[in-house]
């Protein structure tokens, strides 16, 4: 067993991005910068520069396995992320350890595509996620564009943005995540994040960026998952997850 040590443990399983501004070289940063002590399983490798991912290559599904299956027989686990996962059977794998495992909190970046388009998670695993993790996640973080690939809602002839991200996060929850939260990056009016845990929604309002900041959800999720550890409520650990993920992005 791992030596007791004072810090939280968590786990991001996702992808390799080598510029380290997404993926598990961004999301151990920000555990890093929050006092926790991050460690993490790689599902898949990218090749990418400033300009975007140029090539995503998925990492054996027996080392994939074997990364999650000794860290968790070693460390004891108290929170997971997962973000980039490519394919149906990494989505399984990990589904499987996470069922067998059960850590308390499980935040789930349903990473889709790359900014500039390339696809991060294949057709049939977009399925799986939504079937084999949402009903273990405490939160569900989307981008409105995952949203509504994930939530089917097109949007009504002239329908206002604001139902219409509601309705998402109904459709979403329905897949049986404790929290849906809607990130506002890509909002046309402000760019307020909507938080809904079945009941009520709580709109998070928080600073205009730009609007495709490369690693700003990986940023986001991890830091929420890494409040949430903290011992933060959900409304908290959003809001103070939006204000790192702005405060990062207004500091380079
Ligand atoms: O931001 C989504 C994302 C997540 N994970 C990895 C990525 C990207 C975007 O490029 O490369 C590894």
């Amino acid at each position: 067993m791992a030596q007791p040590g004072q810090k939280k443990i968590v786990l991001t399983i996702a992808g390799s991005d080598p510029t380290g501004g997404a993926g598990i070289q961004s999301d151990l940063k920000t555990l890093h910068a929050l006092g926790l002590c991050g460690v993490s399983a790689i599902s898949a490798i990218t090749a990418q520069d400033s300009t975007g991912v140029r090539g995503v290559f998925p990492v054996a599904l027996d080392a994939f396995s074997l990364q999650l299956e000794t860290l968790f027989s070693d460390f004891r686990i108290d929170a997971v992320k997962t973000g980039m996962l490519l394919t149906a059977d990494h989505v399984r794998i990990a589904a499987g350890l996470l069922k067998r495992h059960t850590p308390r909190i499980l935040v789930i970046d349903p990473v889709i595509r790359s900014s500039n388009g390339v696809s991060l998670l294949n057709e049939e695993a977009i399925s799986v996620m939504m079937e084999e993790l949402f009903p273990l996640a405490t939160a569900v973080t989307p981008n409105l564009s995952e949203a509504g690939i994930l939530s089917g809602a097109g949007r009504f002839p002239d329908e206002e943005e604001d139902p219409w991200i509601r309705r998402m996060c109904k459709s979403i929850r329905a897949l049986g995540p404790a929290h849906v939260v809607i990130t506002g990056g890509h909002r046309a009016g402000a760019p307020a994040d909507l938080l809904y845990d079945g009941r009520d929604f709580v709109s998070v309002p928080g600073p205009r960026l730009a609007k495709d900041l490369h690693g700003s959800g990986c940023i986001f999720s991890s830091a929420l998952c890494g409040y949430l550890v903290l011992g933060l409520s959900m409304h908290e650990a959003v809001s103070l997850a939006k204000q790192y993920t702005s405060e990062r992005f207004l500091e380079t």
